[in-house]
């Protein structure tokens, strides 16, 4: 009794001292005074709610109607050879739902039933093959999760801050579970022959979309994916076969996969030579730059997600991504990068994939110019802006993988900001 006694006042002084700058000093979850909600018997405890065969295929609740893609009208000339954005500010975790993830189509999303299905494999093989949706699904199968970001993400924010919100600079980005077969597997069908060294695959939709790459990635991770999130591929992502080419940039993941060709050298298409390129400030290009370096971005607070609480504990989150591997770290800097914390990575840290960081700090209401920087397993640092535009200038479209920064007022609006 009288060692309880004893270590009674020290750890009262202990809960005390977390408390002055925790929950209850900030005012978190304090008993209002006769709060109806908590006092009155609410509507929806007073009748039923929807039967379970209200929705045999659900859609989120009406008051998270505002978690959908967007797109910039001005960006494209028709909707139809364009791009939309991850709603990235309002959504946790690492999987990103299909229904709110970014689409890219070259000529539109097409419609191609399972029974329409043929996948071709041509080019230096020994068996030239047509396989249906059917002969693909008794191929053994693996699962990988993997993020897709297309090359020109952030892309508009090459000479300056521009668009206002993190859906729009930094949303042409998804991250899925993927099921389907390794296309070494398929490959190994087919037999390349020894002077193949370049696949190119194309999709069915006019576009095609069809793009190069050295036979070794071909044969590494790449997948002839058909399920996504545990479920069928969604139509605006390639149902019902679509290429998933970890840690490469999102182009070359072929929606609608129509046919693999085995050559001897790159086929040099559209996407990879006038598109899909990098063009430096001597006026040549880079091309063959498929890897995504390390990259993150701060989700919230961000300028669709302003606080609103004012000052005091404050939830600071965040993705990061590498297409070298895994995250190794994550800092997160208030004052525009003079000083850095180390921020948790939070859940698994799959290479490849999107990781979530999150930084819980206490808030004092003043301004904030909030960063974050991924390291990667390779040792790899994000750059500044300043850093990156040395080396590849201005004329460039592609590959923008610089720290964002995000200036909170007092008032704990959110502007996009560029300090360099
Ligand atoms: N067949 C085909 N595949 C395609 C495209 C396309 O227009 N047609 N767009 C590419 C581009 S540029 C990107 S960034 C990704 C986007 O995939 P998503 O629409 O699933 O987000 O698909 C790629 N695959
Ligand atoms: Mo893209």
């Amino acid at each position: 009794m009288a060692e309880t006694e004893k270590k009674g006042p020290s750890r009262r002084a202990v809960l005390g001292a977390g408390l002055a700058t925790g929950a209850l000093a900030a005012g978190m979850g304090r008993a209002q005074e006769a709060d109806p909600l908590i006092t009155e018997v609410q509507d929806w405890a007073s009748s039923f709610g929807d039967p379970v065969d209200a929705a045999p295929y659900g859609t989120p609740i009406r008051f998270e109607s505002h978690v959908v893609r967007r797109n910039v009208e001005w960006l494209t000339e028709s909707p139809v050879s364009s791009i939309n954005f991850t709603p990235i500010h309002a959504l946790e975790g690492t999987i990103t739902p299909q229904g709110c993830a970014f689409e890219r189509h070259h000529s539109g999303a097409i419609e191609l039933s399972k029974g329409d299905y043929r996948l071709m494999i041509s080019g230096l093989v020994e068996t030239p093959m047509v396989f249906t949706y059917e002969d693909l699904m008794r191929f053994p199968r693996t699962v990988t999760t993997a993020f897709c970001e297309c090359a020109a993400n952030g892309g508009m924010e090459w000479g300056g801050a521009q668009l206002e919100g993190c859906q729009f600079t930094q949303g042409m980005i998804h991250n899925m579970e993927y099921t389907g077969v390794p296309l070494r597997l398929l490959l190994e069908e087919a037999g390349v022959k020894p002077e193949g060294k370049w696949i190119y695959a194309e999709g069915a939709d006019a576009s095609s979309n069809g793009r190069s790459m050295p036979l070794e990635k071909a044969l590494d991770d790449v997948l002839v994916a058909f399920f996504a999130n545990g479920e069928a591929l969604r139509k605006e992502h390639g149902y019902p076969v679509r290429l998933v080419v970890p840690g490469f940039e999102g182009n070359m993941w072929v929606k609608w996969l129509r046919r693999i060709g085995v050559y001897d050298q790159a086929v040099e298409s559209r996407e990879e030579t006038s598109k899909y390129t990098d063009l430096m400030a001597d006026g040549s290009a880079r091309k063959w730059t498929w890897v995504m370096d390390a990259k993150s971005v701060i989700t919230s607070p961000s300028p669709q997600a302003p606080i609103r609480h004012g000052k005091g504990p404050l939830v600071i989150t965040g993705l990061a991504w590498s297409g070298h591997g895994k995250i190794d770290r994550v800092d997160v800097s208030i004052d525009g990068g003079k000083n850095w914390q180390t921020a948790r990575l939070s859940g698994d840290v799959k290479p490849k994939a999107l990781t979530r960081f999150h930084l819980d700090i206490d808030w004092d209401g003043s301004e904030l110019l909030l960063q974050s920087r991924a390291m990667d397993e390779t040792g790899y640092v994000q750059p500044t802006k300043d850093q990156l535009r040395e080396i590849r200038g201005l004329n460039n479209v592609y590959h923008n993988n610089s720290i964002q920064t995000w200036w909170v007022r007092a008032d704990g609006e959110v502007e996009n900001v560029e300090i360099a």
